[in-house]
């Protein structure tokens, strides 16, 4: 192993023209690894802090850079992200921020798979792991925080459990993508894309449900394996505290109409995957929701368990859901997201990686999903900061 030499923080920009943190990772043998954060936008109350670009570069080059340099291995990650957390002294990382966190904790695996000669998914998944692939959700139709005037639920996300490969699976979301877009041009609704590049079209979410089904059996006839279909609801945005009521434009849902609602959805649609149904902080109307569809579809906590470990014990507890969406930034480091895969795994869990709505060029979660034998990715259906990561999983399968 080799120590890390020079770690180099900049400004560059994301899938929304908002400012990121990249991070450059040089080790004394010239391995090297460059990484991006990504940024949130439906985000959950409990994730770790991103702090203001230039605020969150400037805390990491004075506190965390000088602890990196000449004193810790690339290859050893979990040394490098206690390092980060040391460096921070916050549960949250609002000290160096956790955009400087993850950039740094991403670059630094690159460094160490680049000084092993691996790819980074062996790199951190090891001999053993990395032999199964995960299939992609894929955005298709959507609204919410990410998409002014379009769909109240924030994301229609189209399944293709049974497809024979990523490649296929990749290329059927980019199909129900079109199709969709066909069908709603055949109903004369014009449609802009939101920021994940799903439809973002100014219907109501009956009408979204149509559409996508429709979308999902043409392509399934075309392709002919199974396509289903998932949401993410994205409920801590819909709910209000105040009120106590789940908010779609002029309708509201108390949490009990609201927990009637996504199991009628469940049984209507065959949904497969239901994300954030229900609010962050509501773990017994989670766990009332997945007691009564948990048989048939992955309910998964997103804003619910922020990536963090002890959010997700409390779920396990109390059989919240049966499903973790992952996101580095949310908790950090490479290490914290990991504990969290592994958690979830022992108890049950599928684990599901994630992008987020504001990107960048970067591929890393497309090999932590190979990495960690995870059975699903989200990460979206076109647009270039989404197909780096599906391109790379193509690659990936491909072993190219
Ligand atoms: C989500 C994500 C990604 P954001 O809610 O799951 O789709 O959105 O990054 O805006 O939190
Ligand atoms: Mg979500």
């Amino acid at each position: 192993m080799t120590k890390i030499t020079d770690v180099r923080l900049r400004r560059v920009l994301d899938s929304r023209g908002n400012a990121t943190v990249e991070a450059d990772v040089a080790t004394e043998s010239g391995g090297f690894g460059r990484a991006k954060a990504p940024s949130g936008a439906s985000t959950g109350e409990f994730e770790a802090i991103e702090l203001p670009v230039n605020e969150a570069i400037a805390a990491a080059r004075e506190e965390a850079v000088p602890r990196l340099i000449d004193d810790v291995f690339a290859g050893d990650q979990r040394g490098v992200d206690a390092t980060l957390r040391a460096a921070d002294g916050t549960d949250d990382f609002s000290t160096i921020g956790a955009n400087s966190a993850v950039a740094i904790s991403m670059a630094a695996a690159k460094a160490g798979a680049d000084v092993a000669g691996l790819p980074l998914f062996q790199h951190l998944g090891g001999t053993f792991r990395g032999d199964t692939f995960p299939v992609p959700l894929g955005n298709v139709i959507g609204g919410g925080e990410h998409a002014a005037d379009a769909t109240h639920i924030q994301e229609f996300l189209a399944a293709p459990v049974g497809a024979p490969s990523v490649q296929e699976a990749v290329f059927a979301n980019a199909a129900v993508h079109q199709a969709a877009g066909e069908l709603l041009e055949e109903r004369g609704v014009p449609s802009a894309k939101g920021d994940e590049g799903a439809w973002a079209p100014a219907i109501d979410d009956s009408e979204a449900f149509e559409v996508m089904a429709e979308a999902v059996e043409r392509v399934e006839n075309d392709v002919g394996f199974e396509i289903k279909f998932g949401l993410d609801m994205a409920g801590a945005e819909l709910y209000d505290s105040d009120a106590g009521v789940y908010q779609y434009g002029d309708k509201s849902r108390d949490t009990d109409e609201q927990i009637e609602y996504v199991a009628d959805l469940v049984a209507e649609y065959d949904l497969v995957y239901v994300e954030d149904p229900l609010d962050e902080n509501d773990y017994e109307a989670f766990a009332e929701l997945t007691e009564r569809v948990g048989d048939r579809t992955l309910v998964c906590g997103d804003d619910l368990f922020v990536t963090n470990v002890e959010r997700l014990e409390t779920g396990i507890e109390a059989d919240a859901a049966n499903s973790i969406l992952v996101k580095p930034n949310q908790i950090g480091t490479l290490s914290d997201a990991v504990d969290a895969v592994e958690l979830a795994i022992e108890n049950g869990y599928d684990p599901v990686i994630s992008h987020r709505s504001g990107e960048t060029e970067d591929t890393t979660i497309a090999h932590l999903a190979v990495a960690t034998d995870a059975p699903y990715i989200k990460t979206g259906t076109v647009g270039g900061e989404r197909t780096a990561k599906l391109n790379e999983l193509i690659r990936i399968e491909q072993n190219a």
